[in-house]
């Protein structure tokens, strides 16, 4: 049975006319983002929003708007964490802590990433496309960048992160927060001289084995998986009950060069994925990811194009319900 919920990613740090969108098309679950640009008045920013105060803050607006804060989707500072500098187990009790704080908060899940250094990365934001302007990564465009000015072997990355999840994990299980993994993006194994380790079902196998916690889990980002395998319905079932979060959207190209595409015009069948995610009774969250930007759309962020957004809840919507047992 197919028992998510779809939640919408929300990046502004104040409610917009988008918020009472989408409370229209009954999405009453969000997913946020540490609140680190919610100034005052005096233009006064948290210097540590993962705080207390600031998400009890960050909540309390959402839910005076009527949504429910589900998960939230950032890393703090983690470089030296990634990276096993001095000081990572400061920056470690730190992201305890945060743990801590969604617990008596409520939110249980946290999507974080291991990409150290870069984060993710496109080489253009506003590619024309027939769908309205899109985000896209080629290799071919970074050849020329000067490689990270930290180097590390593709085994500290592992070591560090088994370091991490080992002292996190125990925090979370008691605190009821699930740890939900994204994949690199782009899902390369070595960007500008970095090596990145979450880029293909193996390493996915492998992060599940060297920590075996249930909280210990996946965001399926369905444009980097996509992008890592030719039968995604297939992975779906495969990770199961591990995969904690969605990303739902499309691309097209291979993981060297692509760009985003508009929901239904990629290269992933997205009805044997929620074929998929129905055989394994997926009962997490999903959320809409990076879409197209339609003409006369005012977001001004790209890839969270309002209308498209909206446009891609529907489907989502219909897909599901295409699959519910009494049609
Ligand atoms: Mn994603």
């Amino acid at each position: 049975m197919l028992d998510f919920s779809i939640a919408e990613i929300l990046i502004e740090d104040r409610p917009n006319k988008y918020w009472e969108m989408l409370k229209q098309i009954n999405v009453k679950n969000v997913v946020g983002v540490l609140p680190r640009g919610n100034s005052d008045w005096r233009m006064h920013a948290e210097d540590e929003p993962w705080g207390y105060l600031p998400l009890l803050k960050y909540k309390n607006m959402l839910s005076n708007v009527g949504f429910n804060l589900v998960a939230i989707e950032d890393n703090p500072p983690m470089d030296r964490i990634q990276f096993g500098l001095k000081g990572r187990d400061d920056d470690i009790d730190k992201i305890a802590k945060m743990i801590e704080n969604f617990g008596k908060l409520g939110i249980k899940l946290w999507c974080y990433n291991w990409m150290a250094g870069i984060g993710w990365l496109r080489t253009s934001s506003h590619i024309n496309s027939e769908f309205g302007r899109v985000s896209g990564f080629n290799i071919d465009n970074i050849k020329k960048a000067d490689n990270y000015h930290i180097k590390i072997e593709r085994s500290e990355l592992w070591k560090n992160l088994k370091y991490f999840l080992d002292h996190i994990i125990p925090v979370a299980e008691e605190n009821d927060v699930k740890l939900a993994m994204h994949p690199d993006d782009p899902p390369i194994s070595d960007l500008i001289g970095i090596p990145r380790i979450m880029n293909s079902i193996d390493s996915y196998d492998k992060l599940l084995e060297i920590n075996k916690s249930n909280y210990n889990g996946i965001t399926l980002c369905q444009g980097n998986f996509t992008l890592i395998t030719d039968d995604l319905p297939d992975v779906i079932r495969h990770f199961g009950d591990r995969i904690f979060f969605v990303h739902f959207r499309d691309v097209i190209g291979n993981k060297y060069n692509f760009t985003e595409t508009l929901i239904g015009h990629g290269k992933t069948d997205l009805y044997k994925c929620m074929k998929a995610y129905n055989d394994i009774d997926f009962n997490g969250i999903m959320r809409v990811d990076h879409v197209p930007t339609l003409y006369s759309d005012d977001a001004n962020v790209p890839g969270y194009s309002y209308l498209n957004r909206l446009y891609a809840i529907g489907y989502i919507n219909g897909l599901r319900d295409s699959l519910k047992s009494d049609i």
